[in-house]
């Protein structure tokens, strides 16, 4: 495969042009959820970071351009290690990954030696290899109850996640790392609360990184991974929904649905990494085959068996 493009031609829209690199580059392009709308819009498949990992395992793409965060295309070259995964921007890290690190996690298992590891799929490649189950927001609960009870867990790195698991399992014998999503956590108890005032009817979905989960997991009516609020705003009878996590998830949730008012419940909860990715770098990225995240085979081997023990388990 030939790094540059060599002919340019000139294209009506930048959409028109990403198509036609998508073509000529045998691509695909998966989108997260929280990314801007122009993306999602031009994107084959939007989702939560597994979803899209586990539709980069079914494609006969040569070239998965992953628009999220690093740990996501990660994921994805983890779970398709002969497949080129590139992102549009390198620097689109995410805070709450970058918060534990493998040596963390070796350092803590050395004073809990029968302590299993749990590590939200938020984490990177080096820290799935050290850990034996991964698990999601919309699966940490079940994979927690299918560990045997009198085994510690220690869990990694979401503190408000692994409150909501450890509330959720009745577990006691959960330790918690406190990382936490900047993002999440700027979602304040008190504006939800002035929001649920002001509108009465609506339902109010939460999102298990919310910082606010510790005092107000009683007002959510759901609490609710990003795939298991899309999924689940579609099929309520109700009209109107307060959104508590990233806001670029809207964007799906009204497109899918426009009819329904969505309203977030915090208008800062915006991930500034996720948004780092434009239509414009996703242009550069296809043409120059930029920039590649592939994880090393000995490491991703490693990564992979937490992947592998959640997927058995749901
Ligand atoms: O796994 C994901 O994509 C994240 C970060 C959240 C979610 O709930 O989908």
């Amino acid at each position: 495969m030939t790094n540059k493009i060599m002919t340019k031609h000139i294209y009506n829209t930048i959409q028109e042009e990403i198509a036609a690199l998508k073509k000529e580059r045998k691509a695909i392009i998966l989108a997260h959820n929280y990314q801007v709308g122009e993306i999602q819009d031009i994107a084959d498949f939007t989702g939560d970071s597994l979803r899209l990992a586990q539709e980069a395992t079914k494609t006969d793409a040569e070239v998965i351009l992953f628009s999220g965060v690093h740990f996501m295309a990660e994921t994805a070259s983890i779970l398709c290690p002969d497949k080129k995964v590139i992102v549009p921007d390198i620097e689109a890290g995410c805070s709450l990954a970058d918060m534990i690190r493998p040596e963390d996690i070796r350092r803590w298992k050395a004073g809990h030696p029968d302590g299993i590891v749990v590590c939200y799929v938020n984490t990177s490649a080096a820290v799935k290899a050290e850990s034996d189950y991964c698990c999601t927001s919309s699966n940490a609960v079940e994979v927690v109850k299918s560990i045997s009870a009198n085994r510690e867990i220690l869990f990694v790195p979401d503190f408000f996640l692994g409150t909501y698991v450890k509330q959720q399992t009745g577990r006691e014998n959960i330790e918690l790392w406190k990382g936490y999503c900047p993002t999440h956590v700027m979602i304040q108890s008190s504006e939800i609360e002035k929001i649920r005032t002001e509108h009465p009817k609506a339902e109010f979905l939460m999102h298990p990184e919310c910082g606010c989960l510790t005092k107000s997991m009683h007002l959510a009516d759901r609490i609710m991974s990003t795939e298991g609020m899309i999924r689940y705003v579609k099929e309520s009878r109700a009209e109107e929904f307060i959104i508590a996590t990233e806001t670029g998830i809207l964007h799906r949730m009204q497109k899918d649905n426009p009819k329904k008012n969505f309203i977030p419940a915090s208008p800062q909860a915006v991930c500034h990494y996720m948004k780092m990715n434009t239509l414009e770098k996703i242009v550069q990225s296809l043409e120059n085959l930029e920039y590649e995240v592939k994880v090393p085979k000995e490491l991703a081997d490693r990564a992979r068996k937490p992947i592998e023990r959640m997927l058995t388990i749901v």
